[in-house]
């Protein structure tokens, strides 16, 4: 079965291919809206452990990887980490955001990535321009209620934010700059984007 078959049964797609050390990094993310109803749907969901997502991605991806006589890597294995930045801006298909995220040419700032597959053959990388480019208004550079993206990111000043009662919108819909990307708009449902905010407190 072709890769992107595998992915599609589990709510998931590829988002991009690079080269690296003679290997291809397949980057995998969620298939929105799909993917949040196959997570919800599993064990991992509902059994009350920590970190249920990165227990389900290994769980899914891991055969998927071996399938292709690949490896799975995850982007919270770690420090240190894989360099999934890295390899996101080298399948070009991702570019550094004007608010340092990352946006990608479908899912936009709300892009993240699951798992990276590394597998023999040849990479697939991508040659489009940023959508940035052609963005006239750059909503995403005025939408933080903070200012925390305004030159490097201030976590502290996002996350102090978050925890106060002007958080909430951020907190339940997701951070208002990412959701300001006209790329890939209202694929994330609010319940995902809750959860990973509450994570990310
Ligand atoms: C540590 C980390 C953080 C830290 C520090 C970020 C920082 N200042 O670097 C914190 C906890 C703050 C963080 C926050 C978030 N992160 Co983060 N984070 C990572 C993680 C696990 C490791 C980064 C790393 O050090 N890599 C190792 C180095 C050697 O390799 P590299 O990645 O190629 O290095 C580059 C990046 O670090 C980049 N970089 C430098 N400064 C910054 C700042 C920011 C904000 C980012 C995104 C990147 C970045 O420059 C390096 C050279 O190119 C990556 C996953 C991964 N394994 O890469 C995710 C990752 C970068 N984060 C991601 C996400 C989704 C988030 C959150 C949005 C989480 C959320 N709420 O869902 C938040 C942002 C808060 C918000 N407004 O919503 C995504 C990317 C999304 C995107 N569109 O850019 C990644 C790829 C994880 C994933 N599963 O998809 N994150």
């Amino acid at each position: 079965m072709p890769l992107a078959e595998h992915l599609h049964q589990r709510g998931l797609r590829e988002l991009g291919q690079c080269q690296d050390a003679g290997q291809v990094i397949t980057l995998i993310g969620p298939d929105q809206p799909r993917f949040w109803s196959h997570f919800t749907a599993s064990p991992e969901y509902v059994d009350g452990l920590p970190n249920p997502l990165d227990r389900w991605s290994v769980r899914v991806i891991t055969p998927i990887a071996a399938a292709m006589d690949g490896e799975a890597i995850f982007p919270s294995d770690g420090p240190p980490y894989a360099p999934f930045y890295s390899w996101a801006l080298a399948t070009g298909r991702c570019w550094t955001s004007p608010v340092g995220f990352l946006v990608h040419d479908d899912a936009g700032l709300f892009v993240s990535f699951r798992a990276a597959i590394r597998h023999p053959g040849r990479g697939d990388a991508a040659r489009s321009p940023s959508p940035c480019d052609i963005c006239v208004t750059q909503p995403c550079q005025t939408a933080c209620p903070v200012d925390a993206l305004v030159d490097e990111y201030d976590v502290a000043v996002c996350k102090t934010y978050l925890r106060g009662a002007k958080g909430t919108g951020c907190m339940t819909h997701g951070c208002a700059a990412r959701r300001a990307c006209p790329v890939g708009q209202g694929r994330r449902k609010p319940q995902q984007a809750a959860f990973h905010m509450e994570a990310f407190l």
